[in-house]
């Protein structure tokens, strides 16, 4: 029976279209499955959306759109964009299918009865861009979030709790007894270092929003994004449902992986295997945290611009240099960057020269020399002939150990170790000297020998991260299926050959200058100047009632300098408002100006000082200027 394997990829927000970076992890996992697939294992490859949450409800709605039909989109669109990168998926989970709701209710409600889930009121401080909460000390300087630096929100409601307190140590000695569970090891320390800290029960439901799993026993609540979104690995297998043969098959099988990027560590590494050990599912899974691509000026971000997206990539040069690109410049335990220049010298460099080159200069040799066609050698010429064939044997051993540890980066160095060795034994053996000497025919038949059967093993090495490429090879080779195969990875399996009289470089060298030109304009197109976010509708603006008053009467707060105020009369009342503008007027300054004030404000007490409205000003760094109408009169409508 073939052993298993199951790969998952974090399910996606739908918060806009995905870029390159979290592109990465889906063509990692891509990878990393199609090897096992090379290496006869049964396998299984999960990806999806993670489609409920207070922002989608608050997105779609800025869109016009219900959350259902926004979600519909975005799902379509990012489907399309795994089909443009080749992405061989075996099932797409979306949070909002039936299999998988039916899933998350079940789960919960377990929880609720075993008491590892309790009802208790929650106070923090919400970011809703990033779907997270925090204390007040984790915040920045106004309140603001650690993460994108956006203005939070304190929320104040009752809130179910997971006991993540009570399995603390548990999950230690769960760590501790196997090494191999978080990799690379530097996250592991991150993960035991902010569990030792010890752990505070973590809230699984809001009252807040509409946008998600109904708490069956309280349906007022619903399930916050966590617990819905890592159900997934397992609902996606049945899991629960009245057949569980697949996950029977896949989840207690022989190899699970998560793999995620590092932000969302914590929440496999802790949340998740607390929720599996209350549920009494073995925690059979090995979590791999990447780092992430940056820009050069740092964080990918849309809003400014500073993003890239795949599919013009591809586009302009083809699936397997930006495929080969992400997989080679993230190393294992840290942070890329994306550059124009380092992306077009990749594929001038590593994939034209190196690789295409050794592939089209071994073809023509043999068209010219032999007319397409060689034989197998029967013994070995030259003393390089051993050096290539150890390094081959070498060059599988390590990338065995590279791929089985997802340290894609590394494997392909090891490749390029043996692509460059390659090029050199052609230098070495110098076939055009040979060439010329009708008495070592069978010498020059013995290099041309030794350069297929090594491009043929680079062929089969490359094949999960070069696809279409490494199929190219096979093609303008002539490499028999049978020979294409993991298993056919032997020096010398490789009888005669006969190779296309008509070769194509795989890779066309590119003028540097003209195309990293190229794609700063492709960047500088990404530019957004207003985020969906940052839009309003007509309505939301004239939902503010805007009026002329005349301030009648102005003083100090009597407990804070800096607030004055003041007395405004608006027509149908003459109202107090509070305002923050000492440091810019004296009261006596103000006192007879026509201003314009927000009538429907809720009153709220600032410093003990009850205040109905606000009135508007504009500012600099330097200065703040009431604004002021000339002819208007008080209760006059602004709009
Ligand atoms: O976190 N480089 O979804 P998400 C590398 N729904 N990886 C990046 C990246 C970058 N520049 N930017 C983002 C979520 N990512 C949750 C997951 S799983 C049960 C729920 C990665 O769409 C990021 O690290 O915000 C994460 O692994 C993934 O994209 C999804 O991010």
């Amino acid at each position: 029976m073939k052993k298993t394997f199951y790969i998952t990829t974090p399910i996606y927000y739908p918060s806009g279209k995905l870029h390159i970076g979290n592109s990465y992890t889906t063509v990692l996992c891509d990878t990393v499955n199609r090897y096992k697939g090379l290496r006869g294992y049964d396998t299984r490859y999960l990806t999806g959306m993670d489609e409920h949450g207070q922002k989608v409800e608050t997105v779609a709605s800025e869109l016009g759109k219900t959350p259902m039909e926004h979600v519909d989109d975005i799902a379509r669109d990012t489907q399309n964009m795994w089909r443009t990168l080749d992405i061989k998926y075996d099932d797409f989970i979306r949070t909002t299918e039936k299999r998988h709701k039916t899933v998350v209710k079940k789960i919960f409600e377990q929880l609720l009865e075993q008491d590892d889930i309790y009802l208790g009121d929650y106070e923090g401080y919400y970011c809703m861009p990033c779907e997270s909460f925090f204390t007040e000390t984790q915040l920045e300087e106004n309140h603001t979030c650690p993460d994108c630096g956006r203005e939070t929100e304190l929320v104040k409601e009752e809130s179910y709790f997971l006991r993540l307190s009570k399995y603390e140590n548990r999950l230690l000695k769960f760590i501790e007894d196997n090494p191999g569970f978080i990799t690379p090891e530097k996250r592991k320390n991150e993960v035991v270092a902010f569990i030792k800290q010890g752990l505070f029960d973590l809230s699984v439901s809001r009252t807040s929003f509409d946008w998600g799993v109904k708490v069956v026993s309280n349906p007022a609540h619903v399930v916050y994004v966590w617990v819905d979104a890592l159900s997934n690995y397992i609902s996606s297998l049945g899991y629960g449902s009245s057949d569980e043969s697949l996950f029977e098959k896949y989840w207690n099988g022989d190899e699970v992986v998560h793999v995620v990027g590092k932000d969302i560590l914590r929440f496999h590494a802790i949340y998740w295997p607390i929720m599996l050990m209350a549920l009494n599912i073995p925690i059979n899974f090995k979590l791999y945290a990447h780092g992430w691509y940056m820009m050069k000026d740092g964080k990918m971000s849309k809003s400014t611009g500073q993003v890239v997206y795949p599919e013009p990539l591809i586009e302009k040069y083809g699936l397997d240099p930006l495929r080969y690109f992400l997989l080679k410049e993230l190393p294992y335990a840290g942070d890329g960057v994306f550059t124009p220049e380092d992306f077009i010298a990749r594929i001038n460099f590593d994939l034209a020269n190196d690789f295409g080159n050794l592939l089209n200069r071994t073809i023509n040799m043999i068209n010219k020399y032999f007319d397409s066609k060689i034989s197998k050698p029967r013994k070995s010429y030259f003393e390089f002939d051993k050096q290539l064939t150890d390094l081959v044997s070498k060059t599988i051993e390590v990338y065995k150990e590279d791929m089985d540890k997802l340290n894609v980066s590394s494997a392909i160095q090891n490749v390029w170790t043996l692509i460059s060795r390659t090029n050199k034994y052609i230098d070495e053996t110098k076939p055009w000297v040979l060439a010329k000497d009708e008495d070592a025919k069978k010498e020059l038949n013995s290099i041309l020998y030794n350069l297929v059967e090594s491009l043929r093993h680079i062929g089969i090495l490359l094949s999960p991260i070069l696809i279409n490429s490494s199929k190219e090879l096979f093609k303008q080779l002539n490499i028999p299926l049978e020979l294409q195969t993991w298993d056919s990875l032997k020096w010398g399996k490789l009888g005669a050959v006969e190779v296309t009289d008509k070769p194509t470089p795989i890779f066309p060298r590119l003028d540097k200058k003209i195309e990293e030109e190229y794609i700063l304009d492709l960047l500088k197109n990404n530019v957004v100047e207003e985020t969906p976010e940052n839009l309003i509708e007509i309505g939301d603006f004239l939902k503010i009632e805007l009026v002329v008053g005349v301030i009648k009467e102005c003083v100090v707060h009597p407990d804070a300098d800096k607030l004055l105020v003041s007395q405004i009369d608006t027509k149908d009342k003459v109202r107090q408002i509070v305002s923050g503008i000492s440091k810019f007027y004296t009261p006596e300054e103000l006192v007879g100006k026509k201003v314009i004030v927000v009538k429907n404000l809720k009153p709220v007490k600032l410093r003990g000082v009850m205040s109905e409205g606000m009135v508007l000003a504009g500012k600099n760094k330097k200065e703040l200027e009431v604004l002021e109408v000339s002819k208007l009169k008080a209760g006059d409508i602004i709009s």
